[in-house]
């Protein structure tokens, strides 16, 4: 079956108790048992509930994983991931990440003897020369947030691979309708499915897949023991939106080449970093290892901070809000916003500059989401 019938369809076929063509919300903490040790595959719902079982289905079927795990957040997906490891383990990271990944690594689980090396994974070197005896995982996002840098999943795994270290990748930007990391040699892909997989902007969630039944097992028992599990209605609601996960995308990539290429031929802009952009450095990877460049673009307007600030008050239709991936179109300023919690001179290091804008484009009529930049852009 193909992306968009297997996003409607897997994990979701008619209830068999009624017969109902959605998947039920199953709003239900227990299950009565038939006897003693016999129930009909649940018995409590942090172990499992049936409206979670359909979106774990359809989010390893759309990863093209055999496995999947559902959360209550990104980052809770995030964290169980790491309970992989154990004290004095060491993780290689991508230098541009989610605040608030940055933030769990650093400020949490550095808590438990867990260590970070942050690197350029566009460099082959400093991946390697970051590798120690310890390192167990190493963990990217492609394309990076906020500064849309790519890293060459296929180049990296045959690094993690050869020194049996496990990759997990972070797909939250591309969605699983334009970049399958695990076709690419990944081991486990991490979605924030707050973002373009519930795509309303409606409810927080996170998901896992892997096609390792080890890691898989593994992971199942830390997510029943720690507990991080979404709601059956924020399964439902996360599922409602999967439907239309590739109709959504396509709109968004759409209207994001059209927004960076208007801000690209702007006069009032310094910079924009949109991997569908034939200036963006790492292009040709894009087309290789991504089917779309989706909708999220940075870009930095000419006068620093006090232009970006102008410009992202400005916006009518751009919302001024964290978060991303939503039908709707959301502007921010990543310094202050999304990624304050990374230290100034970390994010400087890196090209993380306090002008930064960010935006999620959104599926609204391209010429008002144009329309609307442009008069935003002539208060400065
Ligand atoms: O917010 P939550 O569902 O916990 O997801 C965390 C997360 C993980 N990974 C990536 C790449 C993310 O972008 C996020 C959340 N990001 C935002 C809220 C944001 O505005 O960038």
């Amino acid at each position: 079956m193909h992306f968009s019938t297997r996003a409607i369809h897997v994990g979701q076929e008619a209830d068999t108790a009624t017969g109902a063509t959605i998947v039920p919300i199953y709003q239900t903490s227990t299950y009565t048992q038939e006897e003693i040790g016999k129930n009909k595959g649940y018995d409590y719902s942090r172990a499992g509930n049936p409206t979670r079982t359909a979106l774990e289905k359809c989010l390893a079927s759309l990863e093209d994983g055999k496995f999947g795990l559902a959360f209550a957040s990104g980052c809770a997906a995030t964290t169980n991931v790491m309970s992989l490891l154990r004290s004095g383990d060491h993780v290689v990271a991508c230098d541009d990440l989610y605040g608030g990944t940055y933030r769990l690594f650093e400020q949490v689980l550095t808590r438990f003897g867990i260590t970070f090396t942050f690197v350029d994974m566009n460099n082959n070197d400093a991946i390697n020369n970051a590798i120690q005896s310890n390192t167990k995982m190493i963990w990217i996002e492609t394309p990076t947030n906020p500064l849309l840098k790519l890293c060459d999943i296929a180049e990296v795994s045959t690094i993690a691979k050869s020194k049996k270290i496990l990759l997990a990748v972070d797909n939250t930007f591309m969605s699983p309708y334009f970049q399958k990391p695990l076709n690419l040699g990944a081991d486990i892909v991490v979605h924030s499915t707050t973002k373009y997989i519930g795509g309303h902007s409606d409810v927080i969630g996170g998901g896992v897949i892997t096609s390792n039944e080890e890691l898989y097992l593994d992971m199942k028992f830390t997510q029943k023991s720690i507990g991080a599990v979404p709601g059956p209605f924020d399964c439902w609601l996360t599922l409602r939106g999967i439907k239309t996960l590739a109709i959504r995308m396509k709109e968004h990539n759409k209207n994001a080449i059209a927004v960076a290429n208007f801000l690209l031929n702007h006069p009032k802009i310094e910079k924009v970093n949109y991997p569908g952009l034939e200036s963006h450095p790492q292009y040709e990877l894009a087309k290789k290892q991504m089917t779309g460049f989706g909708g999220m673009i940075s870009f930095e307007v000419k006068g620093g901070l006090e232009s970006g600030k102008k410009v992202a008050t400005a916006t009518k239709l751009f919302a001024l809000a964290e978060s991303l991936g939503g039908v709707e179109s959301l502007i921010g300023h990543p310094a202050t916003m999304t990624h304050a919690a990374i230290p100034r001179e970390e994010r400087l290091k890196v090209g993380l500059k306090d002008s930064l804008l960010r935006l999620s484009v959104g599926i609204e009529d391209q010429e008002d989401l144009i329309n609307d930049l442009d008069q935003a852009l002539s208060n400065v």
